[in-house]
């Protein structure tokens, strides 16, 4: 009887460390995140289904890979998204092969700060959470 009753509270301790375990690893686990898919950062592509289908989380990277003699990649404020305004971005990337992370929760936009390619729709807003 005292036997059973120990081996099930063992059962039952190491199912709640599994649990830990396991939702540790998901909060853990910042993967890489193409965006774009294959089609990479680029014009005639639709992002806001990109990121509508698209999880990230905060530690992810986002891969934006582009030829940079075409594009680069800015991240504004929503205001400067929304108006394609591409004079005082937050941050520039512009190496064609850049790795963009978000450590916070948030909506993220970025555009391209190229000619008119940001009115053309070459921006996208990234929702980062868990
Ligand atoms: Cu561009």
């Amino acid at each position: 009887m005292s036997s059973s009753q120990g081996s099930s509270s063992a059962v039952s301790r190491s199912l709640a460390l599994l649990l830990c375990v396991l939702v540790l690893a998901q909060y853990a686990e910042a993967v890489t995140v193409n965006v774009g898919g294959t089609k990479g950062w680029t014009l005639g592509y639709n992002y806001k289904t990109w990121a509508a289908t698209t999880r990230v989380k905060p530690w992810d990277s986002m891969f934006f890979k582009y030829d940079p003699r075409l594009h680069n990649v800015l991240v504004v404020s929503k205001a400067d998204y929304d108006a394609c305004r591409v004079n005082r971005p937050w941050a520039t990337y512009k190496s064609g092969k850049d790795y963009v992370k978000f450590t916070k929760s948030g909506t993220y936009y970025l555009i391209c700060g190229i000619a008119q390619h940001c009115q053309a729709g070459m921006k996208v807003a990234v929702n980062v959470r868990w």
